[in-house]
């Protein structure tokens, strides 16, 4: 698994259950928008035959979208999760919980229709608005050889916890509940 920034990073580390040691290809805090796709495409070209797994927001995936083009052309068969919150979502996280709702410059609703764009480089786009189009959508991915693209719509205001804010301890952790 690959991921992005953000949330979706986040929760990628959170909450999947990971079984083998070095799995995980991530920024870390160095936060570079826009890692998770080309990461794991060079992962896929490195390890063939491994079920490669990129997680990205809607944001970050944007800024190196065009690589659809090598998935398409090489047959590279990554599968790419867009967590879809029409957001920055950190950022909106952000300013909810530490700029008390003063919202600036996170919205993404100019964004393309992920799963037209897909389609527009050649690569199977796919979309999932809940919990039984997620497992249905999942499926065909997994039963497809080549490089697939699910978009996850997923709740805007949706938050990850625990989180700790810039400045604070480990003794200040907000754990969701707070607000
Ligand atoms: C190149 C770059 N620009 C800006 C940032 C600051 N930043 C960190 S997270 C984030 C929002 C990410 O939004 P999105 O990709 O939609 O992911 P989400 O948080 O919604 O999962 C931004 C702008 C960054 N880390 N890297």
């Amino acid at each position: 698994m690959t991921t992005d920034v953000g949330q979706n990073q986040m929760w990628a580390a959170q909450f999947y259950q990971f079984k083998h040691p070095r799995s995980l290809i991530t920024s870390g805090g160095l936060g570079t928008m826009g890692f998770g796709f080309p990461s794991a495409i060079g992962a896929q070209v490195g390890n063939p035959g491994r079920l490669v797994v990129s997680v990205n927001g809607d944001g970050g995936f944007q800024m190196c979208a065009q690589e659809l083009a090598i998935c398409a052309i090489h047959n590279i068969p990554v599968k790419i999760v867009i967590l879809n919150n029409q957001v920055l979502g950190m950022i909106r996280q952000w300013q909810e919980l530490i700029y008390d709702d003063r919202f600036s410059h996170m919205d993404l609703s100019g964004s393309p229709d992920f799963v037209k764009l897909a389609e527009a480089y050649g690569v199977t786009g796919l979309r999932a608005t809940n919990k039984d189009e997620a497992r249905t959508a999942w499926k065909e991915a997994m039963d497809n050889p080549g490089p697939v693209l699910i978009d996850f719509v997923i709740n805007q205001e949706e938050n990850v916890y625990p989180m700790v804010t810039p400045g604070s301890t480990i003794d200040d952790v907000i754990m969701g509940d707070e607000k």
